[in-house]
């Protein structure tokens, strides 16, 4: 397969007004009338037409209502003798499909027994022949036919226009979308589907209609996800002045599907895991997780669907603004300050530890990138979280005196964004520089051609910054530099604009007033804004050396390394007024340590890595009377192994679990006492509720479960372990059952096994808490060589499918992308099954197995033996034949 490259983007040849589909849904045979009206692009220079398609059944041909020529190129349908005027003209198109055998789950399939479409980024084709391309916006009219007892319940994008029975115990529905929209929003969904249904009234006093629709039996775990589609009705108009612009906004769940959720115009599809929860099956982070995507998708109708992409390219356009919506969004709901910064975290997390690591690996590439094989493997990390952190960097870098953090300016931007562009298919520069004319005199505006240096150069950028206390002078220099590593097929980099929020505290802990030399203004936190190599800056007016507070909020996507000792991080661990740096600070003294201890040749088993200071700091933190319990939950867990990884240049992934799970036993049988006063002190008694307190209060009794469960195992102590088995038993919900049963499968304990019994049989009709069974599992601790074993027993259990995607994410990415020390085995029997899997999943569905092959991403990084296994395993798969494209890319440049 040949790459496509941004530069080479075209404008279309012919524009398609409307679309006219009609569908005879059957599983094995659905027939598809495309009656299209086009045009010619007066732009562009007089070409034939060519009309993507894929594994299409072509019947029929007809321009203006007649037969015409036409050829194949490929998949591609070539019609080369249209009428040449500019004038629009039909054109009729019938094929058919066999949906039952689409196991890609792109375009039409079904999911049991019920008919779903996903089409984004290039699923239509698979419906019918088309210009699938997201700059071609038409307006749609779809009827669906079907059996009405197989599938009552007949859905599309817009409004329903009309319905009835037909002959032989057939209906009919017909839609109509009042918005065009690009191919890749379509959907349809045909079954036997139940509704919760919510009517709202909105700001400015219109109606509307919204529905989540489930499978029999699941209505009573849609509550959640009604409340944050209504949340996310409120907030969008609150926040941004943006309303629902439909009569009816639908939800339907299916539980085979690619992704999370997709976002087609009023008819959202989403993975069930995202939809449906009650406090018995679902756990906190599920809904937490189900608020998120619900906001996400929600929030697409104006980014991504409103405004559409003009190409692939520029996906970030839509997904990275859109992810920078829903993580405002989940922050405002959270609503207390610290709720916000523990959001905040969980999101920093995620960027530094996934899309760190690929901006060093193989895949790295640009928020936008500047070419791609297969598009599905550009959904990634840094389309999404890193182009989310480049809009938060323009709020940033657009805030005033006025406006300190930028949101009035931002929000500014995004008006004069629509004003623009409005049902246009538009670019990442649009974007940018919209926001930037709404913001002249700012940083923004000032910077702005460089600033899209984010959009063009891939790579984490490096940051420095040393201080230099002047006594004689009572003054402080800060000095800024920055560096980007080469990444594929960029070599060097031009220096990128950072904004470096920061707060400058007294060795006893004390705000210290920022006055920049020849500034009257003296404030607490201020932003510096590093636009060269190096850059000097120099604070005046302080009677002490101070400990600098840098990239506070995590002000900017980079890496940052500020030399501070382990007395000015302790100082920060204690003191610092920003909660995002106190964690950080925790995390870089665990990180320091371990990095430490790493370098030496200890008995990495028996090391006690954490200094007596540090262990004292951290007990501090867990017995704070006035910290959340999340945020304590989250400063005293280790950063992970992947995390602990990253730092490294050569990585042995046994030594590096030995350290993690010997300092996860220090801090276990240290505070002992401490975890088991948490357990006690942070009970949630009465009626479960979701919210941020609550469920920070049952994250930090869980994190104290597992504590005293190693604690316990490690001392032959089955006491503890009983009572933990106690508390899973008797749980009133699934993250205290969840967090209980994780406690006793993490630290070995024998009651695991009893306990992993009565979870399924308890929720053996539950698919989504079946998956957190097979999670665990896969995910446990190899004491003994014995996961991957159980992995492949698991494989054979009859709950087990590898069709379905959850299931299959579930099982064999727990094992392969979440478990590094029982997948990085030194027989290699872990890559084998590896790329095993990748290949057997590869014949099903592409997306999914391309997404498995990344496992793979670090390997150059191994030290041997596991580097040259890996290696083979990769060539392994490389070698066949016939491999997707998807696995295809991803293999190649891993081997590159
Ligand atoms: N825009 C959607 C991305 C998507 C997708 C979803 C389901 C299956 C295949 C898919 N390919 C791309 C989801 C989102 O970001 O909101
Ligand atoms: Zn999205």
């Amino acid at each position: 397969a040949t790459a496509i490259h941004r530069e080479a983007y075209a404008a279309p040849a012919f524009w398609i007004d409307s679309v006219d589909l009609t569908f005879d849904l059957d599983p094995t045979k659905t027939r598809v009338l495309n009656k299209m009206r086009l045009r010619r692009n007066p732009d562009v220079a007089a070409q034939p037409l060519r009309l993507d398609g894929e594994e299409l059944n072509l019947a029929r041909v007809l321009v203006n209502g007649g037969g015409t020529s036409f050829k194949m190129d490929g998949e591609v349908l070539v019609l080369e003798n249209l009428p040449e005027s500019h004038d629009a003209f039909d054109l009729e198109i019938f094929t058919t499909c066999n949906p039952e055998k689409n196991t890609q789950l792109m375009g039409l399939y079904v999911s049991q027994g019920t008919f779903f479409t996903q089409c984004e980024a290039e699923g239509f084709r698979r419906i019918t022949y088309f210009l699938d391309r997201p700059d071609v916006m038409a307006s749609y009219t779809v009827t669906l036919r079907a059996d009405k007892t197989k599938y009552p319940v007949l859905l599309s994008n817009g409004n329903l226009v009309e319905q009835g029975d037909l002959e032989d115990g057939r209906h009919f529905a017909k839609w109509v979308d009042p918005h065009k929209k690009p191919c890749y929003l379509f959907a349809l969904v045909a079954g036997q589907l139940v509704a919760r249904e919510q009517r709202i009234t909105s700001r400015s006093g219109t109606e509307h209609l919204l529905q989540v629709f489930v499978r029999p039996g699941d209505l009573d775990k849609t509550e959640h996800a009604m409340n944050s589609l209504m949340a996310s009705v409120a907030w969008d108009e609150a926040r941004f002045g943006l309303p629902l612009d439909l009569e009816r906004f639908m939800i339907v769940a299916t539980s085979d599907f690619n992704m999370g959720a997709m976002e087609n115009k009023g008819l959202n599809i989403f993975n069930t895991k995202f939809v449906l929860a009650n406090p018995a099956t679902a756990t906190d982070t599920d809904f937490g997780n189900i608020e998120s995507v619900v906001g996400h998708e929600y929030f697409h109708n104006w980014t991504g669907n409103r405004i559409t992409c003009r190409d692939w390219f520029q996906l970030s356009l839509k997904e990275g603004l859109t992810v920078f919506r829903d993580q405002e969004f989940s922050q405002d709901m959270a609503g207390i300050d610290s709720a916000r910064a523990v959001k905040r975290i969980e999101d920093v997390r995620v960027l530094r530890t996934v899309q760190f690591a690929e901006d060093a690996g193989p895949m790295a590439h640009p928020v936008r990138p500047d070419s791609y094989v297969e598009i599905n493997n550009f959904y990634t990390v840094t389309i999404y979280e890193k182009g989310s952190e480049v809009v938060r960097m323009m709020q940033t870098l657009v805030a005033t005196p006025t406006d300190s953090l930028g949101r009035a300016g931002f929000a500014k931007g995004m008006k004069l964004y629509f004003e623009r562009h409005d049902g246009q298919a538009v670019t990442c520069d649009d974007f940018a520089q919209a926001i930037a004319d709404a913001n002249p005199g700012t940083a923004l505006a000032e910077h702005l051609g460089q600033f899209k240096r984010w959009y063009s150069q891939a790579g984490t950028p490096r940051l420095e910054a040393r201080g230099l206390y002047n006594a004689a002078e009572r003054s402080y220099t800060l000095s800024l530099s920055q560096t980007c590593p080469a990444t594929p097929g960029q070599s060097s980099k031009e220096p990128f604009v950072i904004p470096v929020t920061l707060g400058l505290l007294s060795r006893d802990g004390h705000v210290l007033p920022l006055q920049l030399a020849g500034s009257e203004d003296s404030t607490l936190q201020r932003t510096l804004v590093l636009t060269e190599n190096v850059a000097h800056f120099t604070f005046v007016n302080l009677d002490s050396e101070p400990v600098p507070s840098l990239l506070r909020g995590f002000s900017a996507p980079v890496l940052l390394d500020d030399g501070l000792s382990a007395d000015a991080l302790m100082c920060l661990l204690a003191h610092d007024s920003d909660a995002f740096n106190r964690w950080e600070a925790g995390q870089r003294l665990m990180l320091q340590s371990a990095v430490q201890a790493l370098g030496s040749d200890a008995d990495l088993s028996n090391v006690q890595a954490l200094s007596p200071a540090l262990i004292e700091a951290l007990r501090q933190v867990l017995r704070h009377p006035e910290l959340d319990a999340a945020f304590k939950e989250l400063t005293l867990t280790l950063p992970s192994e992947n995390y602990i990884a990253d730092q490294l240049s050569l990585v042995d992934p046994q030594r590096v679990h030995t350290l993690r799970e010997a300092m996860r036993l220090q801090l276990a049988t240290a505070l002992q006492a401490d975890w088991a006063w948490a357990l006690d002190h942070y009970r949630t008694p009465g009626a479960y509720q979701s919210d941020a307190t609550s469920s920070g209060r049952r994250a930090l009794r869980g994190l104290a479960m597992t504590m005293l469960c190693l604690a316990a195992v490690q001392q032959g102590d089955d006491v503890l372990p009983g009572k933990v088995y106690q508390l899973f038993k008797d749980a009133s919900n699934m993250t205290e059952r969840f967090n209980a049963l994780s406690a006793l499968v993490v630290s070995g304990h024998t009651l695991a096994q009893d306990a992993l019994g009565t979870f399924h049989k308890l929720f053996k009709d539950e698919a989504l808490v079946i998956d957190k069974w097979f999670a665990l599992q896969g995910s446990a601790p190899d004491r003994a060589g014995d996961v991957l074993p159980r992995v492949r027993q698991l494989m054979q259990h009859p709950d087990f499918n590898l069709r379905n995607p959850n299931r299959a994410r579930s099982l064999i990415f727990s094992y392969c992308s979440a478990n590094p020390a029982a997948f990085h085995r030194a027989d290699a029997a872990g890559y084998v099954f590896w790329s095993e899997q990748v290949l057997a999943l590869d014949a099903i569905n592409p997306q999914v197995a391309a997404r498995l092959a990344r496992a793979m991403d670090r390997w150059s990084r191994l030290t041997e033996p596991y580097r040259s296994a890996a290696k083979v395993a990769i060539e392994r798969v490389a070698a066949k034949a016939d491999l997707s494209n998807d696995v295809r890319e991803v293999v190649s440049r891993a081997l590159n």
